[in-house]
């Protein structure tokens, strides 16, 4: 049924040394925010000063309460116990073992299943400005290189820009975007749009969405209808619903989360902007209170710089010290 799928986790296609290093140039304001100048001394044992200094860097970065208060107690607990052994392990290492089983639940690619009834639909959501018509763009070219035939869905009809925004992503790619004029109803866009992406075989149809937040109950309702769309057009139609948060706006792209979850449920997240912010600690908060999978995310205004979400490959970009 619509909306009910779930995919299993799969390995990330990319995995390279190279990706990493540039990553942890991405990541550099919230790596130094965390951890910047904390380790850099050849200590092997986090003393209670150090300690005291990371839980204020933790919560500063938005990695919240609850997750911050978890790894000081388990940095705490092996601290003591490595008093008593002999500690020779870098806090660095101790820190990526406390740190890893927290983001690697949601370590989880998005896959597209092979399927007869095509199109796959991706309905990309999220609040104005947080990256979607971005992300359809760096995603569509992505699901090109792995062989996939894409089409894209003008759904922000609220905005004429948006719509021109998404024509210019399909031109630049030679990906066909389905459009109407702007004030035309989203729903409408996108139901034509499955038409026309089934009458082509094309495999996967990108929907872009408004996100007017000046009332949300409104924006709310017509996600809903969106969501029903699907329904009406093929009971069996396989989806993703992609929920865009930008990293930069912290605690309250939790609070997004949540309320776009309650309403029409969340299969996947993409966070962006982790370039330009010092919160990418939120990615901890997001994991803790929603386990929802991370598909991807946004290091980056350019096409490559969408890249899936690798737990193992983010922590250790956030811990490289600074020679
Ligand atoms: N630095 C950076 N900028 C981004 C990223 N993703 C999107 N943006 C920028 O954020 C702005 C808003 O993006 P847009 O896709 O129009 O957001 P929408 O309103 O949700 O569709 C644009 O200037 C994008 O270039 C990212 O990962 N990093
Ligand atoms: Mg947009």
């Amino acid at each position: 049924m619509f909306g009910l799928k779930r995919k299993s986790g799969a390995k990330n296609p990319e995995e390279s040394s190279n990706e990493s290093a540039t990553l942890s140039d991405r990541l550099k304001r919230t790596r130094t925010g965390l951890f910047g100048g904390l380790f850099s001394r050849n200590k092997t044992i986090i003393d209670n000063a150090t300690l005291e200094e990371l839980e204020d860097r933790l919560l500063l970065a938005d990695i919240g309460v609850k997750t911050t208060d978890q790894v000081i107690q388990l940095l705490k607990a092996q601290a003591n116990s490595d008093t008593k052994k002999n500690s020779t392990e870098n806090p660095l290492e101790q820190l990526k073992q406390v740190l890893l089983p927290a983001l690697k639940p949601v370590e989880k690619a998005l896959t597209i299943p092979d399927i007869a009834n095509k199109p796959y639909l991706i309905l990309v959501v999220g609040v104005n400005g947080v990256g979607k018509t971005t992300t359809i763009g760096k995603l569509a070219k992505r699901l090109q290189n792995e062989g996939k035939s894409v089409m894209l869905a003008a759904g922000d009809t609220f905005r004429a820009a948006a719509i021109e925004q998404l024509q210019v992503w399909g031109e630049r790619n030679k990906i066909k975007v389905i459009a109407q004029t702007h004030g035309s109803d989203s729903g409408a866009v996108i139901f034509d749009a499955l038409k026309s992406a089934r009458s082509n075989n094309i495999d996967v149809l990108i929907a872009d969405t408004a996100g007017r937040l000046h009332n949300k109950d409104n924006l709310m309702e017509e996600m809903k209808k969106i969501h029903r769309i699907g329904n009406k057009f093929d009971a069996d139609l396989q989806s993703e619903v992609l929920l865009v948060l930008d990293a930069g706006t912290g605690q309250n792209a939790l609070i997004q989360a949540k309320q776009f979850n309650e309403m029409i449920g969340i299969d996947g997240i993409v966070l962006t902007k982790l370039d330009g912010t010092a919160k990418g600690g939120i990615v901890f908060s997001l994991a803790d209170e929603l386990n929802i999978p991370i598909r991807f995310i946004g290091v980056g205004e350019q096409v490559d710089d969408l890249r899936p979400f690798n737990a193992a490959e983010f922590i250790d970009a956030l811990l490289t010290v600074e020679s």
